[in-house]
């Protein structure tokens, strides 16, 4: 029976008592007894009528038993759809409604609250917590410990991620078998990973990051991982002496910086730190080489398309550019407006094209149309060039998008809850530079009548969305700056508030 990601990812180590979870308790999780833990949930999931094709919807704390669930999901053919544990009730009802999940998996401390969102889907509810307790590992744990693999294909969707889209409606991007394992195949070689290695993961394993790009290389290699249920940088210098590589969101290496004890002698043992997800400034580059001698390897990704592009493990890793395309990943450079592709050096949008690049959005082929050309290509939003040595440099977003700390936030869901509110004629929310996250949202409001209370405001956004995406000011306004087309000068904005967290430049 083949099945085209778990064949490649988890099949090679059944029965291997070689390391792959290393614990923060001091044990240490053999890829054997992760796998036998992964054929038991397996075994639940067929007991719970789950069928290849069925989604689960899973979210709670990181945890080696979390990552079971999703090989679970790879050996029985379920589509995986791993949420942010940050998100609030609300945002979790549209992706389980969406989705049409048949179990969702959550912490038992929020049993209470999804299981009236699963009441009206539908959907089985099951609980696993951050200790890997929970009612779903109590019906694994009478399950045999090897389990039928269910025939996959490359073409057969392995996860869904949910993407937030500019208009407010998330999007759940549909991932297929290649697109992971073809993306993991090019990165592991490209990065030269190898059975030696042991790379700190303390990225949140619901997003591409941490899951498909960390665990899936981690997999792939052969080599072990030390598992975080969070970044946190005392614990991570605990761990480096024994480390070899590290993948992380700049404020991971910010935050590295502002401890006086990352040095060059803490740093030692490891041959590779990567950064992603967000811009990275280049002053971090030049700090950090500064202090450790070593360079940060930058690239560059999406949820819908996996990893577009690297800086060289060997060869010059050039700060401010995400490097060049993978093997396999075709990038260009298009007009925004006409899709002409561009020469190298002018600015466009990027697109990309390659067994990277999703299936599309699920259940919105019109949204899956505005974004995928019909040739394959995918229209990434991100505004960029190709340098004159070739790399690919992101110089904007065509798409308004706020990233903070790696989580993507996108203003439209904000501004809509805000003008919602009494006393608001309208608002805009921007994206601020912030010294920890990067960029913070901030809201600019123009009042109405009497105007807002704001605090109210605040405590509109704390109801619906998650804590990440709250703005971390509310200014009013009496009007925002608009162009002669009438649309809303989000740039002048920036410019305005751009010193608001961060000191001004003289
Ligand atoms: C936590 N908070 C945040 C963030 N994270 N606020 C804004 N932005 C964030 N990213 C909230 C907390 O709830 C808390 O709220 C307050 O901010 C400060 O929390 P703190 O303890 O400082 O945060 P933390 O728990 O240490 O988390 C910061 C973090 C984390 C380590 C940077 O956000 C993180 O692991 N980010 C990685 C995200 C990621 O994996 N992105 C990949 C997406 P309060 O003030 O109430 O206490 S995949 C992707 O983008 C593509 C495909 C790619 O290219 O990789
Ligand atoms: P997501 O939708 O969460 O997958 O976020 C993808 C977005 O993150 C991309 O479209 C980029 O805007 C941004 N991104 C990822 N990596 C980088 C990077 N190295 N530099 C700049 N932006 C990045």
């Amino acid at each position: 029976m083949t099945n085209t990601l778990f064949d490649a990812l988890f099949a090679p180590h059944q029965g291997k008592s070689t390391p792959f979870l290393h614990l923060l308790d001091g044990s240490t999780l053999t890829h054997d007894a992760f796998l036998r833990q992964a054929a038991q949930i397996g075994g639940a999931l067929d007991l719970l009528g789950l069928v290849a094709g069925d989604r689960l919807a899973l979210q709670v704390e990181k945890s080696a038993e979390a990552l079971a669930v999703y090989a679970a999901c790879v050996q029985k053919g379920v589509i995986f759809l791993p949420l942010n544990t940050a998100y609030t009730a609300n945002e979790l009802a549209y992706f389980i409604e969406d989705s049409g999940a048949k179990i969702v998996v959550c912490d038992p401390a929020k049993e209470a609250a999804i299981s009236e969102i699963t009441a009206k889907t539908g959907a089985k509810l099951l609980t696993l917590d951050g200790a890997g307790n929970g009612t779903l590992i109590d019906a694994a744990t009478s399950q045999p410990e090897q389990t039928q693999t269910v025939a996959r294909g490359p073409d057969d969707l392995a996860a869904f991620l949910y993407t937030s889209g500019t208009t407010g409606r998330s999007k759940g991007a549909m991932l297929t078998q290649d697109n992971l394992l073809s993306n993991s195949e090019v990165l592991k070689d490209y990065w030269g990973f190898t059975k030696d290695d042991v790379l700190l993961h303390a990225l949140p394993i619901f997003h591409t990051h941490g899951l498909f790009v960390a665990t899936n290389i981690a997999l792939l290699c052969g080599g072990s991982a030390i598992f975080m249920a969070a970044f946190n940088p005392d614990t991570i210098l605990e761990q480096m002496p024994r480390a070899t590589s590290m993948m992380g969101v700049p404020t991971f290496y910010t935050r590295l910086l502002d401890h006086d004890g990352f040095t060059r002698d803490a740093a030692a043992h490891m041959r590779l730190f990567i950064s992603g997800s967000a811009p990275m400034l280049a002053e971090t580059h030049e700090q950090f080489e500064a202090r450790t001698g070593q360079r940060i390897l930058e690239r560059y990704g999406m949820t819908e398309t996996n990893m577009n592009t690297s800086n060289p493990y060997e060869g010059m890793r050039k700060a401010g550019t995400v490097g060049f395309p993978l093997p396999g990943v075709e990038l260009k450079i298009c007009d925004p407006e006409s899709g002409t592709e561009l020469a190298q050096g002018e600015i466009g949008v990027i697109e990309v094209r390659g067994r990277n690049v999703f299936k599309g959005y699920w259940q919105m082929p019109e949204k899956t149309r505005e974004e995928l050309r019909d040739d394959g290509f995918f229209i990434t939003g991100d505004l960029g060039l190709v340098d004159e040595d070739g790399y690919v440099q992101i110089v904007g977003r065509g798409k308004d998008l706020i990233i903070s700390g790696g989580y993507n936030i996108y203003p439209k869901e904000i501004e809509l809850i805000i003008d919602d509110q009494p006393g608001v004629k309208e608002s805009a929310v921007i994206g601020v530079p912030h010294p920890d996250f990067g960029e913070s949202p901030v809201a600019v409001v123009v009042p109405e009548g009497a105007g807002p209370d704001t605090t109210q405001l605040m405590q509109a956004c704390k109801d619906e969305l998650a804590r990440f995406k709250h703005p971390r000011e509310i200014i009013i306004l009496d009007a925002l700056p608009r162009n002669t087309m009438g649309k809303v000068q989000k740039n002048a904005l920036r410019g305005d508030y751009a010193s608001l967290f961060t000191p001004t430049e003289s």
